[in-house]
């Protein structure tokens, strides 16, 4: 049977894949392509080895945790491997409607405590708090000896310069820090070993050193910056001052190098400037030279972090030449070599970690590049199986390219060979790709995600903004196969695919979670217990607290009465310890929503300066009787 038949039949891919008519694997087919210069298997074909399943039944769950980002909604999803199936959103630096994200003092706390000063300032003569849109391109999990280790998700935010930290237990984040010195955090990835440890991030567009308004066109006081940031702390360790624009890092297996790749490599004043433009570079960073650097006092203090000099020549980095504007970075899970992809160029270039030191002691920095398979138009980003086997994403073919590393080197060294094993059309551009466990040192080359920067005609027609398409591929057989295809709104940049092994989120929170700290010692100032709730408001000048309780179907308080004019601060403590019995706390009117969780406390500040009678009701699905689920706040006139 050939595909068209099937299709012709009514029986879609998924279900042959997956029912029993696949061992009905088109080996003719197989064989029936092959000519061409690149000897390419068919991706149309269905691999005769598929054994991955992407059927998850009814109540069965998936088996890998898919972290994804979203761009410039600002937020982490995450969705079960291989069903697709989104499963929640994690708000970190947009605004949530649903579970206050940014209304209550808990994540206004986490958005504004680790602002700098001057946007602080900026903020104040705005009358905002902070800034309530993010661009978010990567998410990734914190690691110990190589593989994840369930404690932290790291992401970046383009947009407004910051970088966030998720918490697996409890899937919120608890730290968002602004980077100084630095514009437009990109590129992001964690220390892999020995441990998270240092997370690495590169700002994207260069700025003066000294950017106070007296300098614009002066290109060599414009810098790049690298910073290291301590992932337990989330302060910022030290930062390097680099040549050219840096976009993505990515760290090796062996703890000594971070390595980014580098675009616009300088504004070039010479003949031999020029000619080197070129090529641009990979920057690899030695993470113990740099340390000991800083231990030896030669670095400079900017904003109050330890920065140190890693422009050209110095002993800290190495430039590698990489032809035209490389884009992703991806080390191979045996640890030994890190991908640098080509974007403008139809290239792939393979480091090998080990000779890097060479190059830091004086030897050609191209010695290290121990192969440059061409790929096809717009190699962006590389995954891994674990089999010696690459993925790159190939933007302007919309295809992925399935390559042997091992080929790829042999071929380098002039053997006549290729590397090339087989090509799949996605639909359509792909950006970034990702493959189960991939980014570890446990890469199990099950599935395969492609990122699909437009979407076109896949799905139903919904206006002139389309969806995002991201596909299922099977990696399991010969060549790789698109299974599944996936919607998903504005725009998620990057994804990880985590064994469901790894995390370990909770149930529900414990009733000592830091996350309302503020509030346990507020309480106990007023001598209230947040599990009893107060019968009436404590006053405090026009400062107001209200304390109160809910289990389902009922807040403790059914009313409680301010001035107008008060500062009402509302606590709320969920005394219902049952799975998923999530209540909410929304105030008609006022702007106000929150989310809280069986075992949580979460509270909200705001002004009554509305006299009247004001509704407040749960606003999270509990009980039959959710609806009645309310109580009414008085307001009474100055
Ligand atoms: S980047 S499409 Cu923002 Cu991750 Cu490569
Ligand atoms: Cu409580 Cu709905």
């Amino acid at each position: 049977m050939t595909d068209d038949i099937k299709k012709h039949e009514g029986i879609t891919r998924r279900a042959v894949l997956t029912g029993p008519a696949k061992g009905l694997a088109v080996a003719g087919t197989l064989a029936a392509f092959g000519g061409g210069s690149a000897a390419l298997l068919a991706s149309s074909a269905i691999p005769a080895s598929a054994s991955a399943n992407a059927n998850v039944a009814p109540g069965d769950l998936d088996e890998y945790y898919g972290i994804w980002s979203s761009g410039q909604a600002g937020e982490v999803r995450i969705l079960g491997i291989p069903s697709m199936r989104e499963l929640i959103r994690i708000p970190v630096f947009n605004r949530d409607s649903a579970t206050g994200w940014g209304h209550t003092n808990e994540s206004k706390k986490i958005l504004t405590e680790n602002m700098l000063p001057e946007t602080r300032e900026f903020m104040a003569k705005r009358g905002w708090d902070s800034y309530d849109n993010g661009d978010l391109h990567h998410p990734h999990p914190s690691f110990t000896n190589g593989t994840y280790d369930g404690r932290y998700i790291f992401v970046n935010d383009k947009a407004n310069t910051r970088v966030a930290r998720i918490r697996v237990d409890v899937m919120k984040p608890d730290k968002i820090i602004e980077i100084p010195n630095a514009t437009d955090i990109h590129g992001l990835r964690p220390q892999k070993y020995p441990r998270t440890g240092y997370v690495f991030a590169c700002a994207e567009h260069r700025v003066p050193l000294v950017n106070d308004g007296t300098i614009l066109d002066e290109p060599e006081k414009y810098v790049g910056m690298f910073t290291a940031i301590d992932g337990d702390s989330m302060e910022i360790a030290w930062q390097v001052i680099v040549d050219g624009n840096l976009d993505n890092v990515d760290a090796d297996y062996q703890g000594k190098y971070a390595i980014a790749s580098s675009y616009n490599s300088e504004g070039a004043t010479n003949l031999a400037g020029m000619m080197e433009n070129e090529m641009d570079h990979a920057v690899v960073f030695d993470i113990a030279r740099i340390e000991a650097a800083i231990a030896a006092g030669n670095y400079q203090t900017l904003k109050g972090v330890k920065v140190v000099d890693g422009r050209k020549g110095t002993d800290l980095t190495v430039y590698i030449p990489i032809p035209n504007s490389p884009h992703g970075v991806n080390s191979s899970p045996d640890g030994n070599y890190v991908m640098i992809n080509g974007k403008l160029s139809p290239t792939v270039s393979v480091i090998q970690y080990d000779k890097i030191e060479a190059v830091f002691q004086g030897a050609d920095p191209r010695s290290c590049v121990v192969a440059e398979p061409e790929l096809g138009l717009g190699p962006l980003h590389t995954a891994f199986d674990g089999k010696g086997n690459g993925y790159t994403t190939l933007f302007l073919d919309s295809q992925m390219c399935k390559w042997n590393i091992d080929l790829a080197i042999r071929k380098y060294n002039g053997e006549d060979v290729d590397p090339i094993i087989a090509k799949t059309d996605v639909q359509y551009q792909p950006g970034h790709n990702h493959t189960t466990m991939g980014e570890t040192n446990e890469a199990d080359g099950k599935w395969l995600i492609s990122l699909n920067k437009f979407s076109k005609d896949r799905f139903l027609n919904v206006g002139p903004l389309k969806p995002e398409c991201d596909q299922l591929i099977d990696i399991t057989g010969k060549v790789p196969e698109v299974v599944h295809d996936g919607s998903t709104f504005a725009e998620p940049h990057d994804c990880v695919i985590v064994h469901r092994s790894k995390f370990n989120p909770l149930h529900i929170w414990k009733r000592d979670d830091p996350m309302w700290e503020d509030a346990r010692i507020q309480a106990a100032a007023d001598g209230v217990d947040l599990e009893e709730g107060a019968e009436e408001p404590i006053r405090d000048g026009n400062k107001v607290r209200v304390y109160m309780t809910s289990q389902a179907p009922m807040f403790s308080l059914e009313q409680f009465t301010v001035k107008q004019g008060d500062e009402v601060t509302v606590y709320v403590t969920n005394l219902d310890d049952v799975e998923d019995l999530t209540h909410g706390f929304t105030l008609g009117n006022h702007g106000i929503a929150m989310e809280v969780g069986p075992q949580a406390t979460a509270s909200v500040t705001f002004t009554a300066d509305r006299p009247g009678v004001h509704w407040y009701y749960c606003q999270w699905f509990c009980h039959a009787l959710h609806l009645e689920m309310r109580g009414r706040m008085l307001v009474e006139p100055a």
